[in-house]
């Protein structure tokens, strides 16, 4: 048995939506730990839920977007500041936990690997943003080899120690997610709306393609998403909002694609994979996480990146595919149980390892 202490994101509360992917990486992690018998605890910022997982609530100013800073900026910390507050947490709890994760994408925590007594595991849940960013990583990735764990190769590649980092996956609960064999004739676009995830490629060929679009997500710059609807008032859109699992699963299984669009190296896509548990086939770019993800011309098409003309294309091909084969694919490569295997590894591997906190610098 592993007592875990899991450290979030700081850019917002569990549940919220503004941290994105990871916040359901950390959760479906965290119920797949608990049910193999370990002890999970969960630090996150306040305001923080997520059904009945223990959680210790930090109260304290989430931490800025990375992707909205600039690669070569110092790096910022706000004043009274949630993701030093989680750690300072972290350090007084430590002697408790055989080994802390750390989910933040952030400076801190590299910088304070060395410190800490007990052992530390990074998962980084985005490709390279910023110049102070890789350096501490690769130098926490030197120092404490085999401690740095990513979603994807493609995402990797983006950051100078790619052969460092452990290639993790992801994974969702499949349960939760039901097959939808008959779709009705709309087109899904689901992430946080940002400008990174280019939603406006999906309106366009929505818009060129006469399908209606529904938009899932939460609204994280408010300008984007206005500029948008300024820039396509006649486009078929809807915005549908940020759902619970529950409700976003049912109105998503019931669309005939998932289109995603991101401009950058999307370090993985676990709204690909809830898409394809649902049966919805997925066009995306070919980049990043999601070029690892949809097998294409079988469970949905990649495309050539930032290309509307081929989005177009694809969806008029959409029903080649067959939906049962999207279904199967989440089953054989994204269940929880697959997430938990890789992890749990990963978890022991570094646990059992000597001298990594104990003073003995590699
Ligand atoms: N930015 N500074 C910072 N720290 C994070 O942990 C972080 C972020 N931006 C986005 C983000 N995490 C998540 O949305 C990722 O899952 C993508």
């Amino acid at each position: 048995m592993l007592k875990l202490l899991f450290i979030s994101t700081p850019v917002g509360p569990l549940g919220s939506g503004l941290g994105g992917g990871v916040e359901l990486t950390l959760t479906n992690l965290a119920v797949e730990m608990l049910r193999r018998g370990h002890q999970v605890k969960i630090v996150a910022p306040a305001h923080s839920v997520w059904g009945d997982l223990s959680i210790e609530e930090i109260p304290g100013n989430l931490q800025i977007h990375a992707q909205t800073q600039g690669r070569d900026l110092p790096i910022q910390m706000p004043e009274n500041s949630v993701l030093g507050k989680m750690w300072d947490y972290a350090r007084t709890v430590q002697s408790d936990y055989d080994l802390i994760v750390n989910f933040a994408f952030d400076w801190l925590p590299f910088y304070l690997t060395p410190f800490f007594q007990c052992k530390i595991a990074h998962f980084v849940s985005m490709g390279s943003l910023s110049i102070a960013l890789d350096e501490i990583m690769a130098q926490v990735a030197q120092n404490f080899p085999g401690t740095l764990g990513v979603y994807t190769q493609s995402q990797a590649a983006t950051f100078p120690f790619a052969s460092s980092c452990k290639i993790l996956g992801s994974g969702i609960d499949l349960s939760m997610y039901e097959f939808c064999e008959k779709p009705d004739n709309a087109l899904a676009w689901l992430g946080r709306i940002a400008p990174e995830k280019a939603l406006e490629d999906a309106v366009e060929a929505a818009e060129i393609t006469e399908t209606k679009l529904k938009i899932f997500g939460k609204i994280q710059v408010q300008e984007y998403w206005e500029q948008i609807c300024q820039d396509y008032p006649a486009a078929p859109m809807e915005y549908m909002g940020f759902l619970s699992t529950e409700n976003l699963q049912q109105e998503l299984g019931k669309c005939r694609a998932l289109l995603m669009t991101p401009r950058w190296v999307e370090a993985f896509g676990n709204v690909a994979i809830e898409a394809l548990a649902c049966g919805v086939p997925v066009i995306a770019y070919l980049r990043g996480g999601p070029a690892e993800i949809v097998q294409h011309g079988k469970t949905g098409f990649l495309v050539l990146p930032d290309s509307i003309t081929e989005l177009v294309e694809a969806i008029g091909n959409i029903d080649q595919i067959d939906r049962k084969l999207c279904r199967e694919q989440a089953e054989q490569e994204y269940s929880l149980v697959g997430l938990g295997d890789r992890f749990e590894t990963w978890f022991q591997d570094l646990v059992s390892e000597v001298g990594l906190n104990d003073g003995e610098r590699v």
